[in-house]
Parts: C-alpha cells; structure tokens; sequence
C-alpha cells in the first residue's frame, strides 16, 4: 500500500494552511485514504532520526498497512523541545482563552469532516467495526475536542476572604495555570478517543502535548496530526512520537521537562510508570488502568433489557474496552433462564468485516492479544467453569475470537480474577437476598474501574451504588458514557479524571497571589 515514490500530498485547508508529508495511500470502504505515517514534531512529518520503521498490521487479514516511523529517545527530545518552546514562547501563550477555544472548535469541525476517513483507519488499523467507530471512536472524539473547546475561556481562579494584615489590608485570589509540556501515552483499544478524551482537556488547559499512540494502531494519530495543522494549532504545541513504549514511553516519563503524564493502560505498565515520574521530577500524573467490572443482576430486573445489556457490556469492541463487565453476578432464581437467553442472544452477534455495514463483531486488535484470549478461556475452563458458547478462534482468516460465555465460575477461578480485554463474559450466581454478600464478592478485586446493577428495586439498587468500589457506577443500563461526565477509577484502576470539568483539574496548578494595599 505504501506510495514507492514518496509522493508529497500536499493538502489545502479551508484557511489556506498547506501540509506536505510523504504520504501512505489505501483503497478502502469504497475511499480513497491518504495518511503520513512519520513522526510529527514540531508542526512536521518526518522520519525517526533513528532512520528505523516498524509495519502496523491489519487485523482483519493479518496484511501489513504500511510502514510507520519508529521513533527513539533522541526524537523525543526534540518534541519536548519543541513543546517546551511553544509553551513558553510561542503563539499558544500569547493567544487567549478563548482563541485557544476557537482553534480547537476548527479541529473537531475538520474531524468531522473526515470522520468517514478516519473511521475507516481505526477500522483497518484496530480491528474496529466500521459503524460503532463512526460512533464511539470518532464520534466520541469529536464530542471531546467540542466540550473542550467550551472550556477554554471559562477555566476561572477565585478571591478567598483571608484574614488582613492589619491596619493594612489583603487580597488574595487563586488563578488556574497550565502545567507546562504534558506526555500523554495510550493504548490500543479506542486509539483517537483515547488521544481525544486527554489532549482535548490538555489543550484547553492551555499546556502543549507530547503524545505516544500504542505502537500496534499509531495511524489516526498521525491524520489526527494533519488535521490539526489544517486547523492552524501553532507548531510545537502537538507531537507525535510513533513507537514502543518501552523507549518512547520511558524516555517521556522519565523526561526532565515533562511536567506531568496522563496514561491510559494496563496496571502494572502504570505503576512503572507512576515510579519512572517519582524518580525523575515528581511529574504530576493521572492513570487509568485496568478494570474488572461487576454487573450484578437481580431477580427484578427488566430480563429482556438485562439480557441485551449485559452483552454489549461485555462485547462492546469486541471486549477490548476497560469498562467492560468482567464479572457478571445473576441471582439464582433467575440464573438458568438468564443463562439460555445470553446465549441466544449472543448467537445472533454477526461475526465479519468490520468494514461491513452488518457486522456486529470485528477482528481483535492484534495477535498477542487473541492468543492471550485463548489461553485465558483455557485457564477458565481448567479451574472449573463451563464453557455455554465460543470459547475459540473463529474459523476464518484474521484476528477473530468467538463471542464466549462461561458460567458457573467459582470466585478463585483465574477468569474471576483476571481481566481479559476481550468477547469473555464470566458468569457466577448469588443468593437472591443476600445483597451485602455479592456486594462483597464484586467488591473482592484490586480494580475498581466500573461496576453495573440491573433492579427496579430503587432500595436495593442504591445500596449497590453506595457500596461498591468504583469510579462509575451504572443503574439500569451499562457502557453509558459521555464527555461530560467524569471517568475513572478507585483502587488499581488508577486516580485522575478523564472527561467532564475533573479532567481540566488534571491539567491545571493552582497559584495563589496575595496582595497588601
Ligand atoms: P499497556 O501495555 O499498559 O500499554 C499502554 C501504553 O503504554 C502503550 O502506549 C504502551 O506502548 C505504553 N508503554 C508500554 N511500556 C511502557 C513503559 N515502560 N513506559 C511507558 N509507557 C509504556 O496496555 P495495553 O495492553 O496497551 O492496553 C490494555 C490495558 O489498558 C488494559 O489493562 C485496559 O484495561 C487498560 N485500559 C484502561 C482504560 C481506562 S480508561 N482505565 C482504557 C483503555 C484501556 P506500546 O504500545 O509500545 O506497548
């Protein structure tokens, strides 16, 4: 797929504002894509000073999409340089609030303009479906950098009545600044909404970004990066570094300008994470790790709608998402019924390409992951759980693993414990009055991501809600997310916000200036 003559696209934005990149074109979805596909660093594209490239693979045929730049230490010296520049001295900081606003308003109005694009890429690249990346990938992106954009001019300090130095008299007041350059580092399972859901609240804030895509889906990064050129964000202020965690990842986190990290990923990568900031400046930093999400279903639930919720809480994305139910309690009396329908209506998920308009489930984001997958319905089912459907590979060319239900896990099994990040739902039963027991069941894991409780008991549903030990809690309905609404995790899953007016606290320091007169 890659254009052997390194043509230059140039590409004209409606302000005028050219970009040249060597360029990577595809045919796909009935488009003709055009994408870079090197690192951006300081307002241009170019290859890694280390001269290395690595292939981002497509999981719907196992193919290589093309080669993309794999950055090294010294590239990402310069994008924090770069970053630090544009903090201090270029046009970021002399512009207002709310011209910061205004560009930002420009880029999700570019996004959405070639939403069908990069829809399509997240597709190719991550294995998403085509429709529900429309939607949620990119379509949640774009919600993002709009709240965002709304914020800019309305992120205010506050006047405190200290007591007066008498006879004279004070004033003292509060004022929210930005923190200087900020490392983002995401992973692979919603790739732009994960770079939206924190650059958004980033900039807004006024700070300039260091980012690094997880290296197995870096491409809506990179259009993204386009994108924000054509919308006249000044150079500096957004780079990509394209690469492995371990060297990009490390050399950000350990960076002695980078003044904090926002991180989305698994636990332990956090935790190094977290140490790497420690050791070096005492970086500020927000983690969002893993989860595994209770959904507890009482016996008064609305079956129908407990049924079909409690299978997109699990298959949404093909399980690659961190809210995810990865336990789901059902009360006893209802158990076997609830059991038959699962599966009925887990039967009916259409398996495809997900570039087909009727595909319900795609391929999962790469190789070591699915066999991951195998391995962890494996280990389920050798402590003991039985397998009602999927439980495999799917017979076909690519990533594909089966939509699986196991029941009857007992709480030591592996798959009670342990996220799978994938089509893997894990079901176990309850004494239907004994409500502070599966509260303590669903309570018995380090994460603390999501949890989710199906009644029309509003008693009982309360009780869950005030109990349990998560960051998000949904009643009567899962995987209700929306810019506007603060996310995140208790315990293992992380501190810090994203989305909602919490996640600009992430971003901002707050200065206190008194004054005597
Ligand atoms: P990780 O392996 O933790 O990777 C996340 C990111 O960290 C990637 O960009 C990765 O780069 C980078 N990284 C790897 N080693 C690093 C290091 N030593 N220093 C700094 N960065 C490093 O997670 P994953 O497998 O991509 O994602 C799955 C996990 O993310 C799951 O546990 C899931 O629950 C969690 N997740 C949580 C949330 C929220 S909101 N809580 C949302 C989505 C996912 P490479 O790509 O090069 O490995």
């Amino acid at each position: 797929a890659e254009n052997s003559d390194a043509v230059v696209a140039k590409l004209r934005g409606g302000s005028g504002i050219t970009v040249t990149y060597d360029a990577i074109e595809v045919e796909a979805n009935n488009m003709h894509l055009k994408f870079p596909h090197d690192l951006f660093i300081n307002g241009k594209f170019e290859p890694s000073s280390s001269g290395r490239t690595y292939d981002t693979i497509n999981p719907t045929n196992e193919e290589v999409i093309c080669k993309v730049a794999k950055g090294c230490k010294e590239d990402c010296d310069k994008a924090v340089a770069a970053a630090k520049k544009a903090f201090e001295q270029g046009e970021w900081s002399k512009i207002s609030a709310r011209e910061r606003g205004k560009l930002m308003y420009k880029l999700a109005d570019l996004m959405e303009a070639h939403k069908a694009e990069l829809a399509t890429l997240e597709s190719l690249d991550s294995g998403a479906v085509y429709t529900l990346a429309l939607k949620t990938h990119i379509g949640m992106s774009i919600d993002a950098w709009r709240y965002y954009a709304g914020w800019c001019d309305k992120i205010q300090g506050t006047t405190i009545p200290i007591s007066d130095a008498r006879p004279n008299k004070n004033l003292c007041i509060t004022k929210k600044e930005p923190l200087g350059v900020v490392a983002l580092i995401t992973p692979w399972n919603y790739p732009l909404m994960m770079l939206s859901w924190k650059m958004a609240a980033c900039l807004a804030a006024g700070n300039t970004v260091v980012h690094k895509p997880a290296q197995v889906t870096p491409l809506t990064a990179l259009k993204f990066a386009e994108l924000a050129v054509l919308a006249g964000i000044p150079a500096g202020v957004i780079n990509i570094v394209t690469g492995s965690g371990g060297e990009i990842g490390e050399a950000l986190t350990a960076h002695p300008d980078v003044r904090k990290i926002g991180f989305t990923g698994s636990t332990e990568i956090g935790a190094h994470v977290m140490a790497s900031c420690a050791k070096s400046n005492i970086k500020k930093v927000s983690l969002e790790l893993g989860g595994k999400s209770p959904l507890i279903v009482f016996a008064d639930a609305d079956m129908d709608k407990a049924v079909r919720q409690t299978c997109t809480a699990v298959f949404f994305n093909k399980g690659e998402n961190c809210i995810a139910a990865g336990r789901i309690f059902v009360a006893k009396s209802i158990h076997d019924d609830f059991i038959k329908k699962l599966v009925e209506e887990t039967k009916k998920i259409v398996i495809g390409d997900p570039l087909d308009r009727a595909t319900g489930h795609g391929p999962q984001n790469h190789k070591a992951h699915l066999d991951k997958l195998i391995d962890y319905v494996k280990q389920g089912i050798e402590g003991g759980a039985k397998l009602e459907v999927g439980g495999k590979r799917a017979d076909r060319r690519g990533l594909y693993f089966e939509p699986t239900i196991l029941s009857h896990v007992k709480d030591d099994n592996y798959v009670a414990k342990e996220e799978s990040f994938g089509p893997v739902m894990v079901v176990s039963d309850f004494d239907d009055d004994d409500i502070d027991r599966v509260i303590r069941r669903a309570n018995g894991t380090e994460f603390g991501l999501a949890a989710g409780v199906f009644s029309k008991d509003v008693s009982k549903v309360l009780k869950v809600a005030e109990k349990i030990q998560a960051g998000t809690v949904f009643v009567n309905t899962y995987q209700k997310t929306d810019v506007a609404a603060p996310f995140g995790g208790f315990k293992q899953s992380g501190f810090g916000k994203d989305l909602g007016q919490d996640a600009l606290n992430e971003y901002l320091q707050t200065k206190t200036i008194t004054f005597e007169y």
